[in-house]
C-alpha cells in the first residue's frame, strides 16, 4: 500500500497526512475548504500545533503531500473529519457520511477504509459500511474496513501521533491486520487489534474517564466552599495515598473532546450512562458557578462599579485554542451582567470579541482578579505583587496556582 486518500486536514488529518508522507506514502489531503487548501499548496500556514507548520511545508515541498479539493484513486482511504455534536448532543455524522460518499467513485479490489473520527461506537458498521458497500465491492474481503481513534493531546500532537499506544477495530481481523500496516510505518507505541465497535467505545471511554473525574474534583471544590474548606490542600492530601489521584477543578471543561465524546455514550445507552451523564451537568456548571463566586465576592466587598481582572480565556493551559473554553464562558457571562472585565491571555493571537491587555494593564485599577488558565505565565506571578497594583483585593483563583502555594 502506497499511496493514501486522506479526508479532512483538521487538527488530526493534517499531522498524520505530514508523517504518512515523511514515511514515504504519497498522500492525497483532500478538505472542502478551498482557503485552506490554497493555503497549503503555497506552503504558507500557521496552524495552533507548535513544529506542525515547518513538518507541512516540507511534505508538501517533497511532492509526497497533495493538498486538493476531491478525493483519487488510492490503496487505503482514512476519514478524519469532525464529528461535532448537534444541539441535542448527540453526534452529527454529516461530514463522515459525505467523506465515505465521497471515496465511493474512486474504490477499488483490495482497497482500505479507515475512520478516525471519534463517533459513537456501532457507526462503523451501521452507518459506514452500508455506505460503502454501494461501491458493490465485498466489504471485510475485496475492500477492508476499519476504526482507529486518535488520542493525541492537542498541543503535543505531531509526538504523540508516533509515541501513543493505537487501538485497530476492524470490520474483520483482516481489515484490522491490513490497517495494521499502514500505522506500523509511524507508530512507536504498541498497537492493538480489536474490533470497529470495540475501538470506538474504548475512544469515548477515554475521554469520558477524563470527565468524570474532572467532575469529581469540580464538585469536591464546591462542597469544599460550602464547609470552607480549602479544595487544594484537601486534594493535595488525599493524593498523598497510594492509590489516589484526584484530578484538578477549575472553571469547567473546554476542548471539543472531552467536553463532547461522553455524550456520544449517553446517545446509545441514556438508561444507563447516569454518572457519565451527571458528569458532564456538573462540568457545564462551573462557568456559571465561577461567575456567582465572582458576585457574590464584589457584593460582599460592597464595591460598586467593579473591574474585574481575568487572566486566560484559552480552553486549557498552555494552548490559544478557545473551542468551549470554560474560560470564556466565564469572561462572557460577567460581561453579560454588566461587569467591566478585562482580559489577559499570552497565548491568544487573534480575539475579536475585544481587547486583550497586557497583565499589568489587565490588573492596574482592578478590583477582582480571577485565574480562570492555568498558563504557565500566570504561575510564576506572585499574586502579592499583583495586588499593590490593583484597587481592590480579592482574587479568586479557580485553577489553584497561587492558593495552593498559600
Ligand atoms: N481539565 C480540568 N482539570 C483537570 C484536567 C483537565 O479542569 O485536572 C480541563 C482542561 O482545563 C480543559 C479540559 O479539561 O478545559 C480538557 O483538557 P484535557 O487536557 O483533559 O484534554 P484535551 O481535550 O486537551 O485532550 C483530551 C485527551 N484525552 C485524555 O486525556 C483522556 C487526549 O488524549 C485526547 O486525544 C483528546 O482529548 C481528544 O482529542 O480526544
Amino acid at each position: 500500500m502506497k499511496k493514501v486518500c486522506l479526508i479532512g486536514l483538521g487538527c488530526i488529518g493534517l499531522p498524520t497526512s505530514c508523517i504518512l508522507s515523511g514515511k514515504g506514502f504519497k498522500v492525497v489531503g483532500v478538505d472542502t475548504n478551498q482557503k485552506l487548501v490554497e493555503e497549503l499548496n503555497q506552503v504558507n500556514i500557521d496552524p495552533l500545533e507548535p513544529g506542525l507548520a515547518g513538518l507541512a511545508n516540507s511534505a508538501i515541498k517533497s511532492g509526497n503531500f497533495i493538498p486538493k479539493l476531491s478525493p483519487e484513486e488510492a490503496d487505503v482511504f482514512m476519514i478524519c473529519v469532525p464529528t461535532p455534536p448537534t444541539d441535542e448532543n448527540k453526534a452529527d455524522l454529516t461530514y463522515v457520511k459525505d467523506a465515505a460518499k465521497s471515496v465511493l467513485p474512486y474504490l477499488r479490489k483490495g482497497n482500505l477504509v479507515i475512520l478516525e473520527s471519534t463517533v459513537p461506537p456501532g457507526t462503523t458498521e451501521e452507518i459506514l459500511k452500508p455506505i460503502l458497500e454501494k461501491s458493490r465491492l465485498k466489504i471485510g474481503n475485496e475492500l477492508c474496513l476499519a476504526y482507529c481513534p486518535e488520542r493525541v493531546l492537542p498541543g503535543n500532537i505531531l509526538k504523540e501521533l508516533v509515541e501513543n499506544n493505537r487501538i485497530i477495530g476492524g470490520i474483520n481481523p483482516e481489515s484490522a491486520e491490513l490497517a495494521k500496516e499502514i500505522y506500523q510505518s509511524f507508530v512507536e507505541g504498541e498497537i492493538y487489534l480489536t474490533d470497529a465497535t470495540t475501538a470506538e467505545m474504548v475512544k469515548l471511554v477515554e475521554n469520558s474517564f477524563r470527565d468524570v473525574n474532572i467532575a469529581f474534583a469540580n464538585e469536591l471544590s464546591r462542597i469544599c466552599d460550602k464547609l470552607n474548606l480549602k479544595i487544594w490542600e484537601v486534594i493535595e492530601l488525599a493524593n498523598k495515598h497510594p492509590r489516589v489521584s484526584i484530578l484538578k477543578p477549575g472553571p469547567g471543561v473546554g476542548g471539543h473532546c472531552v467536553a463532547v465524546d461522553p455524550f456520544f455514550i449517553v446517545e446509545k445507552a441514556p438508561e444507563e450512562a447516569k454518572l457519565i451523564k451527571t458528569a458532564r451537568s456538573v462540568n457545564d456548571s462551573m462557568p456559571d458557578y465561577i461567575v456567582e463566586k465572582v458576585e457574590r465576592a464584589v457584593k460582599e466587598a460592597e464595591i460598586k462599579t467593579p473591574i474585574i481582572a481575568c487572566f486566560g480565556i484559552a480552553y486549557k493551559a498552555g494552548t490559544g485554542d478557545l473551542r468551549g473554553s470554560p474560560a470564556l464562558k466565564v469572561v462572557r457571562r460577567l460581561r453579560e451582567k454588566g461587569y467591566t472585565v478585562r482580559v489577559c491571555d499570552p497565548y491568544i493571537k487573534y480575539f475579536t470579541e475585544s481587547p486583550l491587555f497586557s497583565l499589568e494593564e489587565t490588573v492596574q485599577g482592578a478590583d477582582c482578579l480571577v485565574l480562570l488558565v492555568d498558563h504557565k505565565e500566570f504561575k510564576k506571578i506572585n499574586p502579592h505583587e499583583l495586588l499593590k497594583k490593583m484597587r481592590g483585593s480579592l482574587i479568586i483563583d479557580t485553577r489553584g496556582i497561587w492558593l495552593s502555594n498559600e
